[in-house]
């Protein structure tokens, strides 16, 4: 057992916030999912104050080693989160985190309020850090913005809460800082790196957004670094990610002061990437250190 701020997990393994859809996983792997859930938390879609239709299509853009993303936060919003999505949530055999984004304080506010006041509810993630939103400024791009939501929010629950840090930011550290300051509980990094690739034939940007974020091993260095810079600077829990595919990834982060990790884009490929790499790291724990040579 591991303990993230006041959460207890079976093992450090979560997924990343929008990369598995447990509702349509269980529609299609049935009790099979129940029974093997690929991770020891389950951090849901970002939702917002009210429902959001998302980006213009085309939204994905495939790079070396990566992808890049630019969903826009489609989701029910609020009411519709917590009368359609929270009862199939709630059956899941592991602790529900759920991620909430707004534009304004006010929007916050009635999202950590109506999640907060949910038993079924274990964590909530602040995602101060979604790329993919025109909402002129990011609040987790600034330390004294993150700071003050978070004293803000503090006061609204007892429920741990997790400042999903940004990646488009030149000091992470800071900000990481900043949300321990407010009350966070632990923080979680790394969001997507902001990116665009263009359609070979018109030389335009590819998305219809413009702009997405990347993720992938391509961003796993950058991520490595973030983590490392983090870790040394906080006394709350790290959930390190950025490309983890396998245990000797997840090794790489908690070495550098993770106390959990997530796997996300995997999932895309592989909705059992979770399980491995839990296995694989299991494995990698228990070996004897490698032989050093240089
Ligand atoms: O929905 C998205 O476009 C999205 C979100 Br909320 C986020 O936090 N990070 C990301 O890469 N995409």
């Amino acid at each position: 057992m591991i303990s993230i701020g006041g959460l207890s997990l079976e093992h450090p393994v979560l997924n990343g916030s929008g990369t598995f859809d447990a509702i349509a996983a269980q529609r299609a792997f049935g009790d099979a999912l129940l029974e093997r859930f690929p991770f020891s938390a389950f951090v849901s879609k970002t939702i917002t104050p009210e429902p959001r239709a998302g980006n213009p299509p085309p939204r994905l853009y495939e790079t070396p080693s990566g992808m890049i993303n630019s969903i826009g936060l489609p989701n029910k919003g609020l009411e519709g989160f917590l009368a359609q999505d929270l009862p199939q949530l709630a059956e899941l055999p592991v602790p529900l985190v759920v991620s909430v984004m707004a534009t304004d304080r006010d929007g916050f506010f009635r999202l950590v309020a109506g999640v907060g006041g949910r038993d079924e509810v274990a964590a909530i993630e602040l995602n101060v850090s979604c790329p993919n939103v025109k909402s002129g400024l990011i609040v987790g791009e600034q330390p004294a913005e993150t700071l003050a939501l978070c004293e803000a929010l503090r006061p609204l629950t007892e429920k741990p809460l997790v400042v999903k840090l940004t990646p488009n930011t030149g000091d992470p550290a800071a900000v990481a800082v900043a949300a321990e300051e407010g009350g966070a509980d632990a923080v979680s990094l790394i969001n997507t790196l902001r990116a665009t690739g263009l359609d070979p034939g018109t030389r335009e940007p590819w998305l219809g957004a413009g702009s997405g974020g990347l993720s992938g091993p391509a961003v796993r260095p950058v991520a490595l670094e973030q983590v490392r810079r983090v870790a040394a600077e906080v006394s709350v829990p790290v959930i390190g990610m950025g490309g983890i595919e396998s245990g000797a990834d997840a090794l790489d982060f908690l070495s550098l002061g993770a106390s959990a990790v997530a796997v996300g884009t995997a999932n895309f490929r592989d909705p059992g990437a979770g399980e491995r790499v839990r296995l694989e790291l299991e494995a990698l724990q228990g070996q004897a250190p490698a032989l050093h040579l240089n």
